[in-house]
Formats: structure tokens, sequence, C-alpha cells
């Protein structure tokens, strides 16, 4: 396995029109989670990848696991949790610019995942352990496992990947940021977005910021500067990396997964950081052009054509 992630992944609901959802009546099934959306990403560019989770024994539930698998994302840690539901989530496209999130995830049955969920020599056998800052913030149960699983990624020399990705709705700012840094201090590689550095360390100097995640014990820092790029920090060196022309964003959720994928898979390429981080650039452009969270997910040869065509746009 090439990179092994863990999260929660709900049904996602997506009103056909555009607008105040409650003047929708008919909305489009998909499926979204910031882990899976960066399994199937990695699967699309070739890699293997699998996604530890927790599902409800219910027909939302079974569907997401087929289409995950049929992503080529190996499901074999997947639990079905009899007591709980499968999580759904809604995105309300209100207007161009303003797509609003809405969870309906309490008490889900990945929100029961704990340390039983995991099994060491499946972590072990892995390149990269992905995990995020949603994981820590669905229960106690789900906190205490994700600590187990980056300790056993550490024994088993497993790189461990970290995007924080805050979800200021699910926890209160103090409890996010104290749990945030603990994860950012257990982290090889970081993947913050500006304004969750900002929120984790009071500034918002990429320089600065980049040099905090560093102090802090990561060996690479790759901070999201949106629409701009994304700058890479290692202690040798940092070079800024400019993003692709977005001609026009349809939907934003996902493209940090994106980003977060097309990175990775640059990594497991071995192409330089640089590279790497342009991979991730691209991949995160391309989700943003397209409605869903995985919908806009290119294979190579796709990802190959849009960085051609769009290199002489480069800013
Ligand atoms: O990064 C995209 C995710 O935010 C989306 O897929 C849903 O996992 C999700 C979450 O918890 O918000």
């Amino acid at each position: 396995m090439d990179v092994v992630t863990i999260g929660e992944t709900m049904a996602l609901f997506t009103p056909e029109t555009s607008g105040l959802m409650r003047y929708a009546h008919t909305y489009s099934r998909k499926f979204g989670g910031s882990e899976s959306n960066v399994a199937i990403g990695l699967t699309r560019l070739g890699h293997r990848s699998g996604w530890i989770s927790r599902i409800g024994d219910d027909e939302l539930g079974k569907a997401m696991v087929s289409f995950i698998r049929g992503e080529g994302v190996d499901v074999s840690e997947v639990q079905v949790e009899k007591s709980a539901q499968t999580g759904i989530y809604f995105k309300e496209l209100r207007r161009e610019d303003d797509v609003r999130v809405l969870y309906y995830r309490k008490n889900s049955a990945a929100s029961r995942m704990s340390k039983n969920d995991l099994n060491e020599e499946y972590i072990a056998q892995a390149k990269y352990l992905h995990i995020t800052g949603i994981t820590p913030a669905l229960s106690d149960s789900c906190y205490e496992m994700l600590k187990e699983a980056v300790h056993l990624a550490k024994k088993h020399g497993v790189t461990v990947v970290f995007d924080p990705n805050l979800r200021k709705t699910l926890w209160s700012e103090e409890k996010a940021r104290q749990v945030l840094l603990e994860f950012v201090k257990e982290s090889d590689i970081v993947l913050p977005g500006i304004a969750e550095g900002k929120f984790l360390y009071g500034v918002d100097d990429p320089q600065q910021l980049g040099e905090r995640f560093l102090a802090d014990g990561s060996t690479t820092c790759v901070l999201k500067l949106g629409p701009r790029g994304a700058q890479y920090f290692t202690r040798e060196k940092t070079e800024f990396v400019p993003s692709f022309t977005v001609k026009k964003v349809i939907d934003p959720v996902g493209s940090g997964d994106g980003f977060c994928s097309g990175f990775l898979s640059g990594l497991l390429d071995g192409l330089s950081l640089y590279d790497a981080v342009r991979r991730g650039n691209g991949v995160g452009a391309m989700v943003a052009m397209v409605n869903g969270d995985v919908e806009g997910l290119p294979d190579k040869r796709d990802l190959e054509l849009f960085i051609n065509e769009t290199d002489k746009d480069d800013v």
C-alpha cells in the first residue's frame, strides 16, 4: 500500500439548483470525506491507497463503500457499525462564490471509531499514513484512535502526513487549536492552508508560518496559499510554487484534498518537492472546476494535459 488514510466519509446531497436550499426540491447524491477524497485522488493517479473507516448498517453506507471500492481504494479495513448511521452532509450552492456545508453527522457511525479499528500490520505496510484534523473533532474515541494510529506509524517508520483541515463547526476554537497543534508536532509532513496557519500561530506571513511549523517538528511544511499557489519549507530550502489559472471556480470543496493527493503522488513518483507541489496545485485546481468533492480528480493523462495546456498561463 502506498498510502493508508483514516476518516469519516458522508453521503453528500447537493441541490440541483443554486440559491437558498429551502427552495431546493431535487438533490444529487454523491459522497465526500476528506480522507477518502485523498485516497481516490491517489488511485486515479495510479497509486495504491487504503481507507480505514466505519459506516452504518444502512443503504447509504453500502453505496458509499461500493463507490469507494469502485474507485480502486482498498476498503478491507472498513467496519460496519450496527448502532449508528452513516453521516450525511449537504452542500448548498447559495450563489457562485458562496458554497456552504451543513453536517448531519453527530454520533454517526464513523464517530464511534476507536483504537479497535486499527490493524497494526495494515498501517505498518504503508509508505505514508494520511490523517486530518477532522477525525479528532468527531469524538474522544476518534481522537484516541488517531493518536494511536500515529504511534503505530512512527513505530514502523511510516511517514505521517497531516492536513489540519480545520472545521470550526465541529468543535470549540480552543480545543481545535490545542489538538491540531498536538498532531502538527507528531507529523513528518504538514499541509496547512494559510488561514489554518494563522489560526494556529496567530501570524499570516508565509515565511514566519513555515518556520513555526518546522520548529514544531515537521520536516516538510507545504503552506497552501489559495489561488496564488503554495510554498514549501524544509530545513534546507523554501520555494514558492505558483498555481494554475482556474477559469471558473465551480466548487472549491475538496480541492485541498486534491492538492494533497497530487502532492503525495508526486512524492511517490520521486519528483522533486517543487514538482510534487506543482502536481498538487494542478490537481487542486482541477477539482475546483467541477461540482463534487471527487468528480474533478484527474487521472495522470488528464492531469498532464491540464498542466501542459495551462503552463503558458502560469502566474
Ligand atoms: O475537504 C473536503 C471535505 O471537507 C468534505 O469532503 C467533507 O470530509 C468532509 C468534512 O468533514 O468536511
